[in-house]
């Protein structure tokens, strides 16, 4: 009698970053951000749903431990969907709608390898449950964005944006996918862990104090947008020195908003600060810029760069202390299919 669904949604980069809110319940953006798909062979989470007549209740299991399913972003996605339903199904709502579910979702990476895992959770938790009542994937960004900003990114692949959206209700605030995975296909992705402790400021407590404290955040809501156009022209034409630029660029002012609140928000170490410099060295003593980082709210860097010089920088830096290449995570673009 019961129905079981299981999908996978990937984690994404973000490479012009969203760092602040307008509306902190629906999850709406000062700006527009854009992101990279990772591979879902490497860095993924799996959702599983089964909805039964027989279950008492609704219980959610996130890498083996039992959470609350009262939380409001829970309660976010599960409303959203049901609301989806209701409006396309009229009067004729399925009976699997009563039913209670069982919900697992495990993430095939370290949950304590420092690695925002929210984006791919409530991106496929949104994913699994409009597969369960059948719903096609047109608007799910929306639904997933209440879950968690950054998931609405994970609900495509390749080249992402997040558009902002100007409504108030946040209708038009979603995703859409701009490049393949097959647009620049030799374009590889490193996530390095320096670190694999917990941050001490979550993200939507940092970007809460930069909103109410930072006057750079509002330089910054000037210009990101020009910065925005200029990196979707950069990754149109494959122009790798001038995509590296804007991207380790965009990641520096984020983090000077972080160090401009008050108390500073201070997520990068002195071995990230040490992983940027050896990448400017590198790019000065090679003549070009051939290596690119970028910094989410904490320690890890993310590196990017064409795949022929890979092995030759990811080598080099594992010689330097504190950036040892162990547990480093290699990723690419990918296409917009789940499996299921
Ligand atoms: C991003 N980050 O664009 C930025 C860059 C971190 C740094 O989105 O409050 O977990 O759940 O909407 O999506 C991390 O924040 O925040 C994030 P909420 P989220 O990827």
């Amino acid at each position: 009698m019961e129905k079981t669904v299981t999908v996978s949604a990937p984690v994404n980069i973000a490479l012009i970053k969203y760092w602040g809110k307008r509306n902190d319940k629906l999850l709406l953006p000062l700006n527009d951000s854009l992101s990279i798909t990772l591979a879902q062979d490497d860095l993924r989470t799996v959702t599983t749903i089964q909805a039964s007549p027989d279950f008492p209740t609704t219980c959610l299991w996130l890498n083996g431990r039992e959470e609350d399913v009262s939380s409001p972003r829970l309660q976010n996605i599960i409303s959203g969907i049901r609301n989806f339903v209701k409006e396309k199904c009229g009067e004729n709502i399925p009976g699997i709608f009563g039913w209670h579910l069982h919900i697992v979702s495990t993430n095939n990476f370290p949950t304590k390898a420092g690695l925002a895992s929210s984006a791919s959770g409530y991106a496929s938790l949104t994913f699994a449950l409009a597969k369960l009542y059948g719903l096609d994937e047109e608007n799910l960004s929306v639904i997933a964005r209440t879950g968690s900003g950054s998931a609405c990114r994970s609900l495509e692949g390749g080249f992402v944006l997040w558009n902002m959206g100007k409504k108030e209700d946040g209708s038009d605030s979603s995703s859409v996918q701009l490049f393949s995975h097959t647009h620049w296909e030799d374009l590889r992705v490193f996530l390095v862990v320096i670190s694999s402790s917990q941050k001490s400021v979550g993200s939507s407590q940092g970007m809460l104090r930069c909103r109410e404290t930072s006057g750079l955040l509002r330089q910054r809501l000037l210009s990101v947008g020009g910065r925005k156009e200029d990196l979707i022209e950069a990754i149109k034409r494959k122009n790798f020195e001038q995509f590296a630029k804007l991207v380790m660029q965009d990641s520096n002012e984020m983090h000077a908003v972080c160090l401009d609140s008050y108390p500073p928000l201070m997520y990068m170490n002195d071995a990230s600060h040490a992983v940027c410099q050896i990448v400017h060295e590198y790019n000065s003593a090679i003549g070009q810029t051939v290596v690119a980082y970028t910094f989410d709210a904490g320690p890890n860097p993310c590196l990017m760069m064409q795949e022929s010089i890979s092995s030759d920088f990811m080598g080099l830096l594992e010689y330097f202390s504190g950036v040892m290449k162990n547990g480093t995570w290699k990723g690419i673009p990918v296409s917009r299919k789940y499996p299921s």
